[in-house]
């Protein structure tokens, strides 16, 4: 039977590939927990500096597969237990991971797909690609985070029209908006969201780590608060390796030879 996730690492990055393309890559419980091994792993590896979330075949993720959720005239089904147990644990995961995480949207990214990759840090789209906030369409409220992270992206009415229609948006559309990074032709988005990862894999490992959490802080906090956290994170930064070798790097005019170590040697 084929792997539900493939994992292909890398030289400082691991490239994660959502693998049921006959369901356009629809989340089951297989798929679920070889989804949270492999990024369990890569967290796990001190030599993974990045991490690059794509779909086999020619969709991203459809969301929940619905097979699974498929009833009988009359029967019920209680919803929220896979958020509880799988969706919600991965969205959090992807967004405290410590490197960037980069979503190459190959496809159609629908439902909980699609919210799945907007918990990602960069969200790349092949121009074909369409975000669908699918849960209307079958009776559903948004879920994985698409509430919270979509009017934070492009602003209530924008949000809220592409969630009670559910109406695709074009990755062009998306890329405008602000809801995502940038859009690359279909045939060039594996190859540049390969490049961003290589970028990633030198890179100053921790200082993007403490970004992503003052990030993730500042949806929350008022100002004084979230300065405060910015000293506490800088003083973190301030004692890496890679912040000494940068400052070094500038001076010597050359190019810093960062290692992302996540304890500095010292
Ligand atoms: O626990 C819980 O359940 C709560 C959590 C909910 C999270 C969610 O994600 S709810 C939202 C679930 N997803 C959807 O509602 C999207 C359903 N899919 C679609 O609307 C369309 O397939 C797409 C817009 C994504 C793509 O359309 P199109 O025309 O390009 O492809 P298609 O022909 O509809 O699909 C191709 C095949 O994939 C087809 O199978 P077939 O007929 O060739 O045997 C289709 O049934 C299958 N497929 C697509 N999406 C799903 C799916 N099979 C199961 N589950 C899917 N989500």
């Amino acid at each position: 039977m084929d792997q539900p996730v493939l994992v292909d690492a890398r030289p400082g990055f691991r490239v994660i590939t959502l693998n049921r393309p006959q369901r356009l890559n629809a989340f089951n419980e297989d798929m679920h927990r070889a989804l949270a091994a492999a990024l369990a792993d890569a967290e796990a590896d001190p030599a993974c500096r990045a991490l690059l979330l794509t779909g086999a075949g020619r969709a991203f993720c459809s969301g929940q597969d619905l097979q699974d959720r498929l009833t009988e005239p009359g029967e019920r089904i209680v919803l929220g237990g896979t958020l509880d147990k799988f969706y919600n644990p991965l969205v959090c995961k992807l967004r405290a991971l410590p490197f960037p995480v980069i979503a190459a949207v190959n496809g159609t990214a629908a439902g909980a797909g699609a919210n799945v990759a907007l918990a990602c840090d960069i969200v790349l789209a092949a121009r074909s690609a369409t975000f669908i906030q699918a849960f209307a369409k079958i009776g559903l409220a948004p879920d994985s985070g698409g509430s919270w992270f979509l009017p934070r992206l492009v602003g209530r009415a924008r949000a809220l029209g592409l969630m009670l229609t559910a109406e695709p948006l074009p990755a062009e559309k998306a890329e405008s908006w602000g809801l995502i990074w940038k859009v690359h032709d279909d045939d060039k988005l594996m190859a540049e969201a390969e490049k961003l990862c290589v970028h990633f894999a030198s890179a100053p490992t921790v200082g993007l780590a403490l970004t992503k959490r003052a990030f993730d802080a500042a949806e929350t906090n008022d100002l004084s608060t979230q300065l405060d956290l910015e000293r506490d994170l800088q003083r973190e930064a301030g004692a890496t390796d890679d912040y000494a070798e940068g400052v070094r790097a500038f001076f010597e005019k050359r190019p810093p030879r960062f290692t992302g170590k996540r304890q500095n040697s010292t």
